[in-house]
């Protein structure tokens, strides 16, 4: 901890590059909590911090899904609100900043990341069908698999260690995916499902050059390359750091570059968009486009709300402004990377290089003790959670679910806790109380003994599960 109060970002960089591009106008008090009543609560939880109650968290790093702080321009546009059942004018207004920044041509909005995921999968997978994909999300490949289809993890192999320094961890082998087309056939294979950033892999980017590279695989085969935009402003700060050609140039133009090398994209607006609630589909298929409009009305809401308020998209219409700001995403990145030095600095294993938004703990190399049969990962979030009240996320075997057909538990080799940092929230000294926490946890990592699971529902089990410790 030598030197510890010296390490500003600004001491790191020569001189402090940004700082928080908002000021605070309204605040939230956080309760703190004793060691006691943290042991409590988390018995109660059944030792997973998704069944934690919010009032017994102190720092809230579950996700930075539906957690960002709004703006006072988007709290005003909640008041402009047009709450009619059809043709609500913020939806024109959604609809208009969806094909301004991503220049998609047709729109569908849905409740959030999930409802979107689940009308793409129904409208294009038939049973039988092989999805590709970099790297798999839970939702997402659950989605793709109820309708039918097999997914293939066609990531490159460094982004399965978390130790690898690739810039663009989340790039698509296009080797294992053209082996795919081979063996399955490219009429079997309804899309790529191409995420960028790729959440599971520690919010990795993926290039200009990779997507291009997909693309033009992809046409030559006649498959869609469709877009998990979910994180896709994080990514292209990555791209304007690292790849050749694009310093420089700004976020909205390296967005729409990418895009237009996809044929569609799903959204969960939970994150990038800056809202609490919100997604959206968007397609330049217009056949397609007709496909998901029908199908919406029966799942979602009508095609000009799709399970929103209209007060939801007139801020998130705003948001998607707001997400595309310079400064805005270099400071929501340049927090998260504050964070991963501080930890990089005290030796404690993350997944490096450092992701666009959230840390990831390693937590094979934390507890290099415990079998993964044990849950290094949720252990982690349980430790970190009883030493100071920060909720985290296990990213690791419970998460990764069971194979459909042996029913074994799928054993994933990244075994990961998240700290995932909501935006525009916190502020560098909540970080420092982070750092603190894992390097006490760390400290003491020999004592963590694992944990089992005792209930576990059939679906995304790592929601409901519940444990006990050995
Ligand atoms: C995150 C979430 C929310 C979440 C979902 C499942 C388990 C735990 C937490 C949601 C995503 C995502 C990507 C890349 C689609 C969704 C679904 N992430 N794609 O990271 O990260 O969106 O939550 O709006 O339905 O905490 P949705």
């Amino acid at each position: 901890m030598t030197g510890r109060s010296l390490h500003t970002m600004g001491q790191q960089h020569d001189r402090r590059s940004w700082a928080e591009p908002w000021k605070i106008k309204m605040v939230e008090p956080l309760r703190m909590t004793t060691r006691e009543q943290r042991e409590a609560a988390l018995r109660e939880a059944g030792h997973n911090t998704f069944l934690l109650r919010s009032e017994d968290v102190y720092i809230d790093l579950l996700t930075d899904s539906g957690t960002s702080a709004m703006s006072d321009r988007q709290w005003a546009g909640m008041m402009l609100g047009d709450e009619a059942y059809a043709g609500s004018r913020n939806y024109y207004r959604l609809e208009a900043a969806i094909q301004r920044f991503y220049g998609y041509r047709y729109i569908v909005p849905t409740h959030q990341g999930r409802g979107a995921e689940h009308l793409i999968s129904q409208t294009l997978i038939k049973p039988g069908d092989h999805v590709p994909g970099n790297m798999y999300f839970t939702t997402t490949r659950l989605h793709q698999e109820l309708a039918g289809a097999t997914f293939h993890d066609v990531i490159i192999d460094e982004a399965h260690d978390p130790q690898d320094l690739h810039p663009f961890k989340g790039n698509v082998d296009l080797a294992k995916l053209a082996a795919l087309i081979d063996e399955v056939g490219a009429e079997k294979i309804p899309y790529v499902s191409l995420a960028g950033t790729v959440n599971m892999a520690g919010g990795q980017p993926v290039s200009m050059a990779n997507v291009r590279a997909v693309k033009e695989l992809c046409d030559r085969h006649g498959i869609r390359v469709l877009l998990d935009a979910t994180r896709m402003v994080e990514n292209a700060l990555f791209i304007a750091e690292r790849e050749e050609g694009y310093a420089g140039r700004s976020i909205a133009e390296i967005l729409l570059e990418f895009c237009s090398y996809t044929d569609g994209a799903w959204m969960s607006a939970k994150k990038d968009h800056l809202v609490n609630i919100g997604g959206w589909l968007a397609v330049n298929d217009q056949t397609v486009f007709e496909e998901l409009r029908n199908l919406v009305v029966v799942y979602e809401g009508l095609h000009t709300y799709g399970g929103m308020a209209g007060r939801d998209m007139e801020a998130l219409a705003i948001g998607i402004e707001e997400a595309v700001q310079d400064d805005h995403v270099r400071s929501r990145v340049g927090q998260v990377r504050y964070l991963g030095e501080l930890l990089t600095e005290w030796d404690i294993p993350i997944v490096q290089p450092v992701g666009g938004h959230a840390i990831f703990l390693d937590a094979r190399r934390f507890y290099p003790h415990l079998a993964q049969d044990l849950f290094p990962a949720q252990t982690l979030a349980a430790e970190l959670y009883l030493d100071s009240g920060i909720r985290s996320m296990e990213r690791g075997i419970a998460s990764a679910g069971r194979n459909p057909v042996t029913g074994d538990h799928n054993r994933p080799k990244l075994e990961l806790t998240r700290l995932t940092i909501p935006r525009r929230v916190y502020t560098q000294a909540h970080m420092d109380v982070v750092a603190e926490s894992v390097k006490a946890c760390y400290d003491s990592r020999e004592s963590a003994r694992g944990l089992v699971m005792r209930y576990e529902p059939k679906y995304l089990r790592f929601f409901q599960a519940r444990f006990d410790p050995l």
